[in-house]
This record gives structure tokens, C-alpha cells and sequence, in this order.
């Protein structure tokens, strides 16, 4: 195909591409976008290494020690482009009340207008990558495909660990297939003979998604969420419309499966803010005294859930990879990840080792007595040392810097990770970073109730946003960044599921929420978290088996000091006391809160929701 503004540019679309409406579309973004070349890309090893061998070239990474840290590299990027933007974050539907009150909202065709001049040119120099990715297992009735055009190799990469890219997907697509279409670029065209940076961005960044034409266009950031479009755009913002109109779940979720010693495998989904310990607890190692327990991995970050015929929850993880966080992780606190990046990984603003490995904040604390390094690259190429981080507070890794790393490399991988089925959902946890007020665990009473509490979630902020880090701030199902439609929508979205699988006749899953983050009064954290969670885990487990006791309070059930398993772990009752109690005082202030929501959000609120908080108010005031 020769398109008229292409000006002799080949687009050389690969002969087992034919889908018409794909090739069309690429000539079209080409002859807007200008790049001086188009690569398909196969998703094969050979390409991946051909790529990262670019990038080395470029500056870009630098390719770790091949002994310590097999196949692996580090980026290192600008500075001013460390994490997701979420003020630049649009959902552009044709009304504004479809984004709702939680959403930045400008009309489609002015967005369109805007984006026009920016993208006019803004590859030249530069090689556009066609990426074609499906998220979920390849074929799965629950997976779609997208195609990713993006003027950043480093992009390309981290999309074949991060998701199923390459050529098969084309077979799935086939001729008239639907895709997501989905166009990044960095924003930083070169001129003749203008030498490029290690990290290309734009201080411009806009991160677009229109809902009706189910298109993202991703503008002047090459980091995270803002440039992996799979991820937060299309399986979150793109997806939660779809799922919406098809009538299923699109969520901010990890997805593990929990053993027990008798053999019987449950499967929980588990929401929790960005940075907030998501990969952390899909991969947990039961402490000891949990002899014959088993948690394996099926997701870490983004669930799709659909109902089947018989009214169970199947969900599958969209994703192939993760895209953690690095600072904090080390053998103590997540072993299966320190495995699972071993090789094969790239890191993203870590610190560099004088002997070519990584280093973050925390990596050392697994061991007593442990010494920092005492010379480091920081993430910024900086030189770093003990001295100078004491003298200045200057950290070596981001602490939003990242490994992507493929779902095979994880030692605990769930065999069923990739099965297109999906695995059946039996319950939920909403989970948030609160020092106060939340009690670490709490089962809800029944689906509404549940829906309330995950509605009305509160959170502190962490360093995966670009602002203020420890805001607290209302954060709903987890998902305030990444609700792709009106927020009450969404809300009565979840409940008609409930409904629906309720006149099925089905076993609704049941609902937790968690708060692993109280602090005591010295601002520690009380709870040891990590694979200590098992002990919440089962007592989780064992109420859907109907053996666990718990206790009621104002908003739902939970356990006593005795109910949870204390086998090897000295952990007082007042400890517990410190993370499971909540006073009045607090209870009617957080409420307030709740209030305050419910009057952003009043448009379209189901009304169960302020019956729910009636209710509540009505008892703590008895
Ligand atoms: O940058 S990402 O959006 O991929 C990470 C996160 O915020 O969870
Ligand atoms: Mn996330």
C-alpha cells in the first residue's frame, strides 16, 4: 500500500498481516507521525536481543553483569519522567458527565485538534515499532488484541515481557479481527543529523483514551503506565468500558491461588492502589507454622473478570509480566521476586553496582547486619555512597524505579496462569495504605455491603504517581486513576453483577477489605506484612469453608485475637489490638470522608450505597 503522504516511506506490512483496517490504519498514523522507518515487530528472542542491543547502543541501557545478572539491563530515564501523570491523564468521551466527576474531560474533537499539530512529525528520526500484543492468553474468550505504534524501542521491549507480543497474534486477529488501536510516541522528533538523548521525552505529556472509539494516544512520556499502553490504558481505562457494555469486570487486581494442606485451591482477586504491596502479596510464601499451605501466582496487577453460564467468576491476568516495584523487595520480604530477576529483566532508575549488578533501597534488610554498598551509581548517573545519602538523604533507586520482568521467570508461577478459561473467583480483597482508622481485615456481610466498603476505600498516596506522596485520598476499588467511564456508574456496575449471578443461583465470592499499613504511635508499622498476610489469608480461606469464627462490628466481621494462627510469629494480643480496632471517633470521621465522596459522586450514586452509609451512621449513632 502507498499512501499519498507517506513520501516514499515503504510501509512493508509483513505478508501474514491481513487485516485491512490494521495496514490502512498504520499507513494513516505513518503519514501523520513522519517516522523515517516502520518496523513489525515478531516478538521473537532474536528481535528482543537486536532491540536491546539498540538501546544499549543508544545509551539508553546498559547491559548488566552477565554473571550476576543474566540477560539483563538498566534505563535509566530523564529525571522529569519517573512515573504515571495523572493530571495528564484524559478520558475523552463525547459527554463529559461518561467520564464523570473523577475523570480530566475534554470533548474528543478538541482533544483531537489538540493532538493534531503534536503528532504531526513527532517521530521523525525516528523508527516507528508496530506491536501487536493480546492481552490474556492467546485465543481466550476473555483476551482482546491491541497494536501498539510507538517511536520507543524501549517500549517495543518491555512490551514483549509485559504481554503475548509478536506474530501469533496476527493469526488471532486474522482479516477483519477487531483491535485496540493504540499510538505512543515520545514527543521528541530529531532533526537531520540532531544526536538523540539516553532518555527522549516532551515536557508536553498527554495521556488520551476515547472510550467510544476505544483508542489511546499516549504523548511526551516513555515511562510505566504512560507508555506500556496494554497496561493501565487499554486493560484498565479501555477495557472497564468494555467490560461495562459486555458485562464484565475490568480491575486493578492481582489474582493468586491459595492451597491448602487438604489439596482444595481457592482463587482470590485482590485490588490495592499503585505501589502498595500488590506483587508483594500475589507472590507470598507462608511463613513457617503454614506447613502444606501454597500461594501461586496468576497476576499481579490487573484482573478481567467474566461471568460464565453457571454464574461463576472466571478471571484471567490480561498481562504476561510485571512491572514492579523495586526498592523494598528483597529475600526476606519477596523471595519469588528476588528469583524471578535474576536474569532476563530490565530494570528501570535502580542503582548500579561498581560490579555492574542492581541495587535498591531495602535490598540489604534481609539479613541482619548486612552493609550498604559502599559505592553506587545512583538513578540519576550520579555517584552515591552511605556518606552522601546520610549527609543529603539522596536515594540510590527511585522509589518508584522498576524490574519488567516475564510471568515465567516466577517460581511460583499458578500452573493455570495462561489457561484461557480463566480460574473461578471465591473472593475479593479491597486493600488500602491507611496508618489509621482501617482494620487490617474485615469480611463483608453481603455483596452490597462489600461494594460499599471497596467503594468507599481510602488510601495514602505513593511514589507511582507523579505529586504528593502520604495524601490520604479516597480511592475506590483502586481504581480512581484507571475508571475509564463515570465513577457511580461503575459502582452500580458492580452491584447489577452481583445481582446477576445472585439470580443465577450462583455462590456470590466473598468480600475483604485489608489495611496491612497501621502504624503504632512510635510511626512504625504494627503489622510485619509480607508473608505474615497468610495468616489473614487463611482465616479468609477459612471463612468461605465456614470454620473461621469472627466478630461482628459496625462495618463487617472480623477476626479476634484467637481466630487468627500465631504459630511461630510472637505477636502480642495488644499488637493485634493496634490493627484490628477501630474507635467511633474515627469511624464518624472517616465517615465524613465517605460524605464528602458521595457528594462528588452524587450523580448517577446507586442509592443502596447511601442507604448502606444510613445504616452505618444510624448504628454509631445507638
Ligand atoms: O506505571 S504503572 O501505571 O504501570 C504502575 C502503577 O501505577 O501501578
Ligand atoms: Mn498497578
Amino acid at each position: 500500500m502507498n499512501h499519498p503522504e507517506m513520501q516514499g516511506l515503504a510501509l512493508n506490512a509483513p505478508v501474514y498481516v491481513k487485516n485491512a483496517k490494521l495496514i490502512a490504519w498504520v499507513a494513516d498514523m505513518a503519514a501523520l507521525c513522519k517516522p523515517d522507518a516502520i518496523v513489525w515487530c515478531d516478538g521473537s528472542d532474536a528481535e528482543y536481543q537486536r532491540l536491546c542491543q539498540k538501546l544499549v547502543d543508544a545509551g539508553t541501557f546498559q547491559k548488566l553483569n552477565p554473571v550476576t545478572r543474566p540477560n539483563s539491563f538498566l534505563a535509566l530515564s530523564d529525571p522529569s519522567d519517573v512515573a504515571r501523570v495523572e493530571d495528564r491523564t484524559f478520558i475523552c468521551s463525547a459527554e463529559k458527565e461518561e467520564a464523570g466527576p473523577t475523570n480530566n474531560w475534554i470533548a474528543p474533537a478538541e482533544m483531537r485538534a489538540t493532538l493534531q499539530p503534536l503528532f504531526d512529525g513527532c517521530m521523525k528520526g525516528r523508527t516507528m515499532y508496530v506491536v501487536p500484543f493480546s492481552m490474556g492468553p492467546l485465543g481466550s474468550p476473555i483476551a482482546h488484541i491491541g497494536i501498539e505504534l510507538s517511536d520507543s524501542a524501549y517500549v517495543a521491549v518491555n512490551m514483549k515481557l509485559m504481554t503475548r507480543m509478536g506474530r501469533a497474534v496476527y493469526d488471532v486477529l486474522g482479516a477483519d479481527g477487531e483491535f485496540v488501536p493504540c499510538v505512543h510516541t515520545v514527543g521528541a522528533p530529531l532533526s537531520a543529523g540532531e544526536k538523540d538523548v539516553k532518555w527522549p521525552c516532551n515536557k508536553t505529556k498527554y495521556i488520551v483514551h476515547y472510550p467510544e472509539t476505544r483508542e489511546i494516544w499516549s504523548y511526551g512520556s516513555g515511562y510505566g503506565g504512560n507508555a506500556l499502553l496494554g497496561k493501565k490504558c487499554f486493560a484498565l481505562r479501555i477495557a472497564s468500558n468494555m467490560g461495562r457494555e459486555e458485562g464484565w469486570l475490568a480491575e486493578h487486581m492481582l489474582i493468586l491461588g491459595v492451597t491448602t494442606p487438604k489439596g482444595k485451591k481457592y482463587h482470590v482477586a485482590a485490588a490495592f492502589p499503585s505501589a502498595c504491596g500488590k506483587t508483594n502479596f500475589s507472590m507470598l510464601v507462608p511463613p513457617a507454622g503454614f506447613d502444606g499451605w501454597k500461594v501461586t501466582t496468576i497476576g499481579d496487577d490487573i484482573a478481567w473478570i467474566k461471568p460464565s453460564a453457571d454464574g461463576q467468576l472466571r478471571a484471567i491476568n490480561p498481562e504476561a509480566g510485571y512491572f514492579g516495584v523495586a526498592p523494598g523487595t528483597n529475600m526476606l520480604t519477596n523471595p519469588n521476586c528476588m528469583l524471578s530477576v535474576r536474569s532476563d529483566t530490565i530494570f528501570t532508575n535502580v542503582a548500579l553496582t561498581d560490579d555492574g549488578d542492581v541495587w535498591w533501597e531495602g535490598m540489604e534488610q534481609d539479613a541482619p547486619g548486612k552493609a550498604l554498598p559502599k559505592h553506587l551509581i545512583d538513578w540519576q548517573g550520579k555517584d552515591w555512597s552511605p556518606e552522601i545519602a546520610r549527609a543529603t538523604g539522596a536515594k540510590a533507586a527511585h522509589p518508584n524505579s522498576r524490574f519488567t520482568v516475564a510471568a515465567t521467570n516466577n517460581p511460583a508461577l499458578d500452573s493455570a496462569w495462561d489457561d484461557p478459561k480463566g480460574v473461578p473467583i471465591d473472593a475479593f480483597i479491597f486493600g488500602g495504605r491507611r496508618s489509621t482508622t482501617v482494620p487490617l481485615v474485615s469480611e463483608a456481610r453481603s455483596w452490597v455491603e462489600g461494594v460499599y466498603m471497596a467503594a468507599t476505600m481510602g488510601s495514602e498516596t505513593t511514589a507511582a504517581i507523579v505529586g504528593q506522596v502520604g495524601v490520604v485520598r479516597r480511592d475506590p476499588f483502586a481504581m480512581l486513576p484507571f475508571i475509564g467511564y463515570n465513577m457511580s456508574d461503575y459502582f452500580q456496575h458492580w452491584l447489577n453483577i452481583g445481582e446477576q449471578l445472585a439470580a443465577k443461583g450462583a455462590k456470590l465470592p466473598k468480600i475483604y477489605t485489608a489495611n496491612w499499613f497501621r502504624k503504632g504511635a512510635d510511626g512504625k508499622f504494627v503489622w510485619p506484612g509480607y508473608g505474615e498476610n497468610m495468616r489473614v489469608l487463611k482465616w479468609m480461606i477459612e471463612r468461605i469453608e465456614g470454620t473461621a469464627k469472627g466478630q461482628d462490628h459496625t462495618t463487617g466481621v472480623s477476626p479476634g485475637y484467637t481466630d487468627l494462627t500465631w504459630d511461630g510469629l510472637d505477636f502480642s494480643a495488644e499488637q493485634f489490638n493496634a490493627v484490628i480496632s477501630t474507635d467511633k471517633a474515627a469511624l464518624l470521621k472517616e465517615l465524613e470522608l465517605h460524605t464528602e465522596l458521595f457528594t462528588q459522586l452524587a450523580h448517577h450514586l446507586p442509592r443502596v450505597l447511601v442507604e448502606t452509609k444510613a445504616a452505618i451512621e444510624k448504628q454509631l449513632a445507638a
